[in-house]
């Protein structure tokens, strides 16, 4: 047998920070950090206790590189599963970087710290769902987000998953037995899979794929467009949803010419707001440049706050955005979305003026309710805010199993397939062979989704 390796990473960002720490996981950590490292107390290091804190100082060559404190974990206790030492130096990237030289000229196995996941994932700790939670959280730009993650990360969608693969097996045995009777005798009395089986892991499956929208736009946050002519006050909503002064604000039409794009969330919920130059025909080079970017913009956009003026006329600049919206909507499907993906909310703005717009037209026009506000009074956000979310139960339920990658969305898809696909041989009383190759295949996506590829 190989002998496994001793991995060392970097687990936080390399920049200037008050500690910068490096993680040495393996059967040689001990030994191999014990030959860069001298404790203020005379102890030997290799022998060093599970959840013990070290002080002292990281040397090479006779040369104090830092001070430094190590934590040390012993593989019953660490997160891979292996010996482990967090080596804890002062932030910053040239020191983490000596450090982090000096343990691998001794023979660790440098590597990303998400490669440290893969070993608590070979040493049992962690299935490869619970992987995918960790990767997400640390990328995760909501509350809300890292809760449900965390959630995940505990164990709530690979239970979910195990509750699957418990019912399959029980159809399994049954229709193993089935084969092996009809080797001796004949299929006579041999049921298929209970109605109550069958129904049971149809619903589970159903119930996973139903939260697939929502763990999805958990992770990554939907591009959410302003768009409209200029001067309807794109860049007022803007910042009176950031709550600061990020975007130029100015009366002559035209002002915003480069887009502005923050990270905001709405009830847990993350989105990409995208502030945009304003749409209209121009014989200006640079605003047609500017227009030209509105429009890449658009193309990526999930959501589309469609702004209007209260306080004019509808007119052939707004007529001009119905149609970019219209041609955005048609893209849907050339785009790789999901019929259905993109939506476009018209948003009346300005309504603290004297109305001369016909908002029942625009209403109808895109087929939607309008929201009302007055961004310059920042009054009527409340509304837009509930309709940018309104796809989703927003509130969190502690320990609910959510699919939050494509990845287990494609396996739940695979398998709601073939369970529709198979119905009639899962509940047929005829065919056990058959039935057997169905339950195997569900066996297999089942335990993919939970365990990842097979190596
Ligand atoms: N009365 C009133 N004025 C507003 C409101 N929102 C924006 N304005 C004003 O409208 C003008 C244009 O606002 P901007 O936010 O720059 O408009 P814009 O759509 O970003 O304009 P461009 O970047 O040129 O396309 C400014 O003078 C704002 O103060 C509002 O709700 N009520
Ligand atoms: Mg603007």
């Amino acid at each position: 047998m190989t002998k496994k390796k001793t991995l060392a990473s970097i687990v936080t960002p390399l920049s200037e920070g008050g500690i910068g720490k490096i993680v040495v996981s393996g059967p040689d950590a001990l030994s191999l950090v014990s030959q860069v490292f001298k404790s203020k107390k005379a102890t030997d290091f290799c022998k060093a206790e599970s959840g013990r804190l070290h002080y002292g100082y990281i040397f090479e060559d006779g040369r104090r590189i830092d001070e430094v404190i190590l934590h040390t974990l012993g593989k019953q206790d660490s997160f891979t599963g292996e010996d482990l030492v967090e080596i804890n130096c002062h932030g910053g990237i040239r020191v983490v970087m000596r450090t982090y030289q000096c343990i691998r000229s001794l023979g660790a196995e440098v590597v990303p710290w998400d490669a440290l996941l893969s070993q608590s994932q070979e040493n049992g700790k962690l299935d490869f769902v619970q992987k995918e939670a960790v990767r997400e959280i640390v990328a995760a730009h909501t509350k809300l987000g890292v809760k449900v993650l965390l959630d995940q990360y505990a164990g709530a969608l690979s239970r979910a998953l195990q509750t699957g693969l418990d019912i399959i097996e029980g159809m399994n045995r049954s229709c193993q037995s089935a084969a092996r009777s009809k080797e001796t005798s004949s299929v006579a009395g041999f049921k298929g899979a209970d109605d109550a089986a069958i129904t049971a892991l149809t619903n589970g499956i159903d119930r996973l794929l139903a939260t697939v929208s929502y763990g999805m736009a958990l992770t990554k946050p939907q591009p959410l467009v302003i768009l409209g002519k200029p001067n309807v006050g794109k860049s007022t909503i803007m910042n009176a949803i950031l709550d600061e002064d990020r975007a130029l604000v100015h009366h002559e039409p035209g002002t915003t010419r480069d887009y502005v794009s923050e990270c905001i969330s709405v009830s847990g919920i993350p989105f990409e707001i995208v502030d945009t130059a304003g749409v209209r025909d121009t014989g200006d080079v640079i605003e047609s440049m500017s227009i030209e970017i509105t429009f890449e913009q658009l193309c990526r956009a999930r959501k589309v706050l469609a702004v209007f003026d209260n306080a004019r006329p509808f007119d052939r600049e707004d007529e001009g955005i119905l149609k970019a919206l219209d041609l955005w909507m048609a893209q849907e499907n050339a785009d790789g979305f999901q019929p259905g993906a993109r939506t476009t909310i018209p948003v009346i703005n300005k309504c603290d003026l004297p109305q001369k717009l016909d908002t029942v037209k625009i209403a109808s026009l895109l087929q939607q309710p309008v929201c009302t506000l007055s961004a310059l009074n920042r009054v009527g956000f409340d509304d837009m805010n509930s309709r940018l979310v309104r796809e989703f139960d927003t509130a969190y339920h502690p320990g609910r199993p959510v699919v939050f990658t494509g990845r287990q969305r494609q396996l739940l898809q695979d398998a709601h397939l073939l369970v529709k696909r198979e119905t009639e041989c899962l509940t047929g009383n005829n065919n056990p062979d058959r039935m057997l190759r169905v339950t195997e295949e569900l066996q297999g996506i089942l335990t993919e989704c939970i365990k990842g590829k097979p190596l």
